[in-house]
């Protein structure tokens, strides 16, 4: 009988992308920013933990050239963005919400995982039409100028989405929707209370994942009816970005209204001068489940929904695994430390790593670098392409993370793209952070 183990499997499976999309390299991207620039978490943060959101329309730019008409939100004083400002806050603090609505339809804040939620200071309710029929699932800003005050105790420590609560089918699905991470008090390098859950702060990524149905976003536009039944995604995102926008730094100014990248850095395990994993927060603001797919190390799953993995006694329920399955609705945050799981090489990984052979190493049209046949992409030593002087920054390497539902990893049915990013494995000096 044939058995294959699980890092045996994973090569298998993962055999295909890691020849066609894990061989890109990136010298400067094509606005001339070098990948390498920050795309960690970037958190809005309040000294009052008060927020001021409007809800507004505005637009989306897809890798294929489309351009998607958006509903999100934009934080007091700056513009639309898609997902929502990351909004960070301490585990008790009183939080406050303030959404303004200029859309053309009452909508509405929801935060899952949040109890006793007031909207301007009664208890939030659920609306419905004249009919009976639900409308809302909580208390709405009215169409045009309306706005509502949301209050709220947060909760325990983790991730957790914030999203539309109105026409939810429709409106989160127009983009309405954001993270709220809540952290432990005096423990900003905790996902959550447990000591076993430290991370490396300077290594904290966002991957909220979303979809795009661009004729239900062009009929909202033109103001025009959509038929659900016929809703079908076309792009499937990683903070409002697609592959290959997810590996563009934060605040590409290329990608104006999409501000947050996707590109983690990670550098080799050491137990001295590299003791402390990455931290990954997956939140899924879609409708099916995204089996997210990270290739070359395994992630730890720690937490879901706000709860740590653990047993009634406060047993370590955490495990590792390569498949970060993320339902509807749900969030999973990871820890990963990069350990050579998966013994490409015996003697581990090589940082930097050779080139390979010339002939393999494929100039492309613009300063790119691209070769078959190799997971490892670092390196300057041996032979490069005539006219190429660099192929990387510093020595680092990369790996592809996506769905593993591969429609949803592709722009508009084109692969390799859609929900996919990369994980950049850094030498241990040399590299910017
Ligand atoms: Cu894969």
């Amino acid at each position: 009988m044939l058995r294959l183990d699980r890092g045996r499997l994973k090569r298998l499976t993962a055999l295909p992308l890691v020849l066609a999309i894990g061989a890109v390299l990136f010298v400067p991207g094509p606005h001339g920013v070098a990948a390498s620039a920050p795309a960690g978490l970037d958190c809005l943060t309040s000294g009052g933990n008060a927020f001021d959101l409007t809800a507004a329309g505005g637009y989306a730019a897809m890798p294929d050239g489309n351009t998607i008409y958006m509903w999100s939100y934009a934080a007091s004083g700056g513009a639309f963005q898609l997902p929502g400002p990351t909004l960070c806050v301490d585990s008790g603090a009183k939080v406050t919400v303030i959404l303004h609505n200029t859309l053309p339809e009452a909508t509405s804040i929801v935060f899952p995982g949040q109890v006793q939620v007031l909207a301007d200071g009664q208890a939030a309710q659920p609306e419905t039409d004249d009919t009976g029929n639900l409308t809302s699932l909580t208390t709405t800003a009215a169409a045009g100028s309306g706005s509502v005050t949301y209050t709220f105790t947060a909760g325990p420590p983790g991730s957790y989405l914030y999203e539309s609560g109105t026409d939810v089918q429709k409106q989160v699905q127009m983009g309405l929707y954001g993270a709220l991470v809540v952290r432990p008090p005096g423990h900003p390098d905790r996902e959550n209370g447990r000591e076993d859950s430290a991370f490396d702060p300077g290594h904290e990524y966002l991957y909220l994942l979303g979809e795009i149905d661009p004729d239900l976003h062009l009929a909202v536009e033109r103001r025009r009816a959509y038929d659900f039944s016929r809703y079908k995604a076309r792009y499937f995102t990683i903070n409002g970005r697609s592959m290959p926008d997810t590996i563009a730094p934060n605040h590409a100014d290329w990608l104006p209204a999409q501000p947050y990248g996707a590109l983690i850095h990670i550098r080799k395990y050491d137990p001295v001068s590299n003791p402390k994993p990455a931290l990954i927060r997956y939140l899924n603001a879609g409708s099916v489940s995204y089996p997210f797919h990270p290739h070359g190390s395994d992630e730890q799953l720690i937490a879901r929904d706000g709860h740590p993995a653990q047993g009634p006694g406060g047993q370590d329920l955490s495990f590792s695994n390569f498949l970060i399955d993320v339902a509807p609705g749900q969030t999973v945050d990871t820890l990963m430390l990069w350990k050579d799981a998966e013994h490409w090489d015996p003697n581990g990984n090589p940082i930097p790593v050779p080139l390979p052979s010339l002939q393999d190493q494929i100039v492309g049209p613009g300063p790119e670098t691209w070769f078959a046949e190799n997971p490892y992409l670092g390196g300057e030593q041996g032979e490069l392409p005539p006219g190429v002087v660099q192929n990387n920054q510093c020595g680092e390497y990369y790996h592809v993370a996506h769905s593993h539902a591969l429609e949803q990893a592709t722009n508009y049915g084109a692969s390799f793209g859609g929900m996919m990013t990369l994980i950049r494995i850094d030498p241990p000096v040399g590299c910017p952070a």
